[in-house]
């Protein structure tokens, strides 16, 4: 098609150089225990990029064994938060000084666009490592005034040992997202990048130790889910598990958790969010917020609008111009700066949303555009639009994980609500309204970890998110995403004449 672009100006693409590939445990890169290696692929072509270091198990046990030992005797936890933010800013620095080179390793390792990757995900990363540097000597308890002549106030310990398992569509934006906060805290830890996308996570790794993070804190071990993973969910030495990724592996994790240590646990898990656009709105404007809301990452990214819900009034005008614009699309290689769509991650993420495409068209649905691959090498699909989607259909219900959307007519306030609420899902929800009341009145019915009024994708540090219902629970981002590597602590004391 004319809109895919082949990136036919390969001699000029600059390419990242593949620096670390094994593991990085106690502030050295290692080989595996085993000496297996596994490959990454590049989604554009389904070469193999590089040969990585595949821990498991045992891999996972040295990890722990490193962070424990920073834990329980390194100078991390015990240093004052400011010099561990102190720290946490030069590595700040560093990864802002790095912002291209991480964002060509996740062009090349997860198909992410380039332009993105530099504009948007690593200083969105950036922004979150910065906010907890900030947040590392803020944290504190209160004083409680008790009865009985007893006076008490509350410690906030870090939590301990942390294992995070993370997943591939924003793979260097999700390593900062579960380490500022666990590092703020002065929890060390073992990170579990996916088997899709291990590159930039070991950069990182690396230029945490240029930046002075002690040798210990960060650990990462590369490797597969059900190996490296699942050892760290079960570990008996690991006190808290953040995992990012599908519901199914949630639960995996939440009863690996009970059934070791019964170590705390923290989802943040699919999502099949709606948009809700009133009548009320100026069409061009809202057509572009739910292009960017359903097709943003090639839909690879748990709060997509992936259900896009319409009153009946602008419902024709809408699809319309939505359909066009979402035809101009341009698919292709995630280096050409003209793209806006890159490769799915792999081939299993390709076929799964090709099936579901082919579910819909099965179940009645009607395929407005798109459809099919684009191209014809690598993982690239187009941007595929369906109406005449009725609820209970797969498209409607699952979590597809690409480019594909679903549009909805509806009414009333009230049936835009509990359409909207009808899933096993609550992780994100949009509102695109002029009407303040109707604004208001909907965000607080929508079960739903964020709402975003009038725009949509909207992150800040600041600002916390998370799951409700099947998308898992616990938040990131925003000081709510700091509590949960924070033990409470109460210290109790009487008071003079206490019976006590
Ligand atoms: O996820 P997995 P997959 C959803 C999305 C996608 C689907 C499947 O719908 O299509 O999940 O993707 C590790 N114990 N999301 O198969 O398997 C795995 O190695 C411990 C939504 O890639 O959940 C990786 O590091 N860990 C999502 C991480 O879990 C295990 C992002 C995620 O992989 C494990 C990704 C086990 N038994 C997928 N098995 C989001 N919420 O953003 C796997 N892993």
């Amino acid at each position: 098609s004319d809109t895919h672009s082949n990136g036919d100006s390969k001699s000029s693409v600059k390419l990242p150089n593949i620096k670390f590939t094994k593991l990085f445990i106690n502030g050295e890169f290692v080989d595996s225990i085993s000496g297996k290696t596994f490959e990454t692929i590049d989604p554009r072509t389904e070469e193999v990029i590089a040969n990585i270091a595949e821990g498991d198990k045992d891999d996972i046990d040295l990890a722990v064994k490193a962070a424990r030992a920073a834990f329980d005797h390194g100078p991390w936890p015990r240093m004052s938060g400011s010099e561990r933010g102190r720290i946490m800013m030069k590595f700040v620095n560093l990864v802002e000084e790095n912002i291209e080179e991480l964002a060509l390793l996740d062009a090349i390792d997860a198909g992410k666009v380039l332009t993105y990757g530099k504009a948007r995900d690593i200083p969105f990363g950036a922004s979150v490592l910065r906010y907890y540097a900030g947040a590392a000597d803020k944290i504190h308890g209160k004083t409680l005034k008790m009865s009985n002549q007893l006076q008490g106030y509350t410690l906030h310990e870090p939590i301990g040992v942390v294992g995070h398992i993370i997943p591939w569509n924003f793979p260097a934006g999700m390593f900062f997202f579960k380490v500022s906060p666990a590092m703020a805290a002065g929890c060390t830890m073992v990170v579990k990048p996916a088997e899709q996308s291990p590159l930039s996570a070991l950069y990182c790794a690396n230029l945490a130790k240029l930046a002075g993070v002690p040798d210990g804190v960060i650990n990462v071990v590369t490797g597969f889910g059900p190996t490296a993973g699942a050892a760290i969910s079960s570990h008996m030495d690991i006190d808290c598990v953040s995992f990012t990724g599908s519901s199914e592996v949630g639960r995996l994790v939440m009863q690996a958790a009970a059934m070791s240590n019964l170590k705390s646990v923290s989802l943040e898990l699919g999502g099949k969010s709606p948009l809700i656009v009133f009548d009320d709105v100026d069409v061009d404007s809202v057509v572009n917020l739910a292009l960017l809301g359903g097709f943003a990452n090639k839909g690879e990214f748990c709060v997509c609008s992936s259900r896009i819900f319409v009153q009946e009034g602008i419902y024709d005008e809408f699809v319309t111009k939505f359909v066009k614009n979402a035809k101009n699309i341009t698919v292709g290689d995630p280096f050409d700066p003209s793209t806006r769509q890159g490769p799915q991650v792999d081939r299993a993420q390709y076929e799964k949303v090709l099936s579901y495409i082919e579910h819909g068209k099965r179940q009645g649905a009607t395929l407005v555009t798109g459809g099919k691959p684009s191209g014809d090498k690598g993982l690239y699909i187009e941007p595929t639009i369906f109406t005449n989607v009725t609820d209970d259909m797969l498209i409607a219900t699952d979590e597809i994980f690409g480019p594909v959307i679903s549009l909805f007519k509806f009414k009333t306030i009230e049936e835009a609500i509990e359409r909207a609420n009808s899933t096993r899902y609550g992780l994100a929800a949009g509102i695109a309204t002029n009407n303040l009341n109707i604004a208001n009145t909907v965000s607080r019915s929508l079960r739903a970890g964020i709402v975003w009024i009038n725009c949509y994708l909207a992150f800040d540090a600041d600002g916390p998110y998370g799951g409700y219902k099947l998308s898992g629970f616990g938040r990131e981002f925003g000081m709510e995403g700091l509590y949960k590597y924070l033990q409470v602590k109460s210290v109790v004391t009487p008071l003079h004449n206490s019976p006590w």
